[in-house]
């Protein structure tokens, strides 16, 4: 039997290039790159980009890399950009998280419209053209992805929804569908803890869910209120393989917060914000891309083993006790 790493090293090692990408780097006058999608295409690492430009509105441009760490070709003719007739993206697209199913990639993104932000979805061969299949949740909804396969005939979507009144908590949800149309049996998947908890109150998913041999592994962000702004940090949960509604594990402590430099400085310090990651043909090397500060992209590398390891060492289940997060619970 190998042993298990509870370790005292930090699990996730930063590139020592970050940031890997800058507003600089792109040709435009951009303010900020952040929150990239991540996929292997054409034997290339293809970021699709969040890039604001100085209008304060987003658009997603492909960026293409050989090694995924440096010599990055901003493809500015391969984007997408907001569709000025929809309600959905009256103020932008952010944050997609891409899974690829059979030959096309789905990109789940943000639409900010009319209403506020909501859970759009568009299809891709080629990150030439992107087919809108319109808005799979309303507002206030957001830090969503799609699994790359369908349990039982329907196809699962985690999502974030965000309740009207802030005491009862933003929590991880999922849902259903048959068609990628229709979305039901909305059910909370990973609540938000509550009272002094890293991730009380207000969390939501990172990087879409990535199948081990032991089930999803969730990488999500857990958000602290503090007096002097928000701290986005990371913690990890498990679904169960076959039936992603069941939580199996769930970490207690975070696994990477905003430290460097580049984390603390920018358009909102102290956010380390992912949407993707990928697993090297290893199984083993997982590079994780996110956006620091709101302001760059930047990476880090972990070995799945030792993240898997890390749920078995610093694992809670989530009790009923943790669903209530408003004062009276
Ligand atoms: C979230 C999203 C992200 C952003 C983060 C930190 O609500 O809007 O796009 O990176 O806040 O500002």
């Amino acid at each position: 039997m190998t042993e298990i790493d509870c370790g005292s090293r930090e699990i996730f090692v930063r590139s020592a290039q970050n940031p890997i990408l800058r507003g600089e780097d792109f040709p435009r006058m951009v303010n900020a790159v952040l929150n990239a999608g991540v996929v292997r295409f054409e034997g290339q690492t293809l970021l699709l980009v969040r890039v604001e430009d100085r209008t304060g509105l987003s658009s997603l441009v492909v960026a293409k890399s050989q090694n995924g760490v440096d010599n990055w070709e901003i493809d500015w003719d391969r984007r997408m950009t907001p569709d000025p007739d929809s309600f959905a993206e009256r103020w932008g697209i952010e944050d997609p998280r891409i899974t690829l199913v059979g030959d096309e990639y789905f990109i789940v993104y943000t639409g900010f419209g009319i209403g506020g932000p909501m859970v759009c979805l568009a299809v891709t061969r080629d990150f030439v053209s992107f087919e809108r299949q319109g808005v799979l949740q309303p507002p206030e909804d957001k830090d969503a992805a799609i699994f790359p396969r369908m349990f039982n005939g329907r196809w699962a979507l985690i999502h974030r929804p965000a309740p009207a009144a802030q005491e009862h908590g933003a929590h991880i949800w999922l849902s259903w569908s048959p068609d990628l149309r229709h979305w039901g049996d909305a059910a909370i998947l990973v609540p938000a803890r509550r009272g002094g908890w890293w991730d009380a109150n207000k969390i939501g998913l990172g990087p879409p869910p990535l199948e081990t041999a032991h089930g999803w592994l969730i990488c999500y962000h857990g958000v602290r209120t503090t007096a002097s702004g928000s701290i986005y940090r990371l913690g990890l949960a498990l679904l169960d393989r076959d039936d992603p509604t069941r939580l199996l594990r769930r970490g207690t402590e975070w696994v990477f917060g905003p430290q460097a430099p580049y984390e603390l400085t920018g358009d909102v310090p102290g956010v380390v914000f992912p949407c993707g990651w990928l697993l090297e043909d290893d199984g083993e090397t997982l590079q994780m891309y996110y956006g620091a500060a709101d302001s760059t992209m930047c990476l880090a590398t972990a070995s799945l083993s030792r993240l898997l390891d890390h749920l078995e060492c610093h694992c809670s289940l989530a009790g009923p006790e943790e669903l209530l997060v408003g004062p009276n619970a």
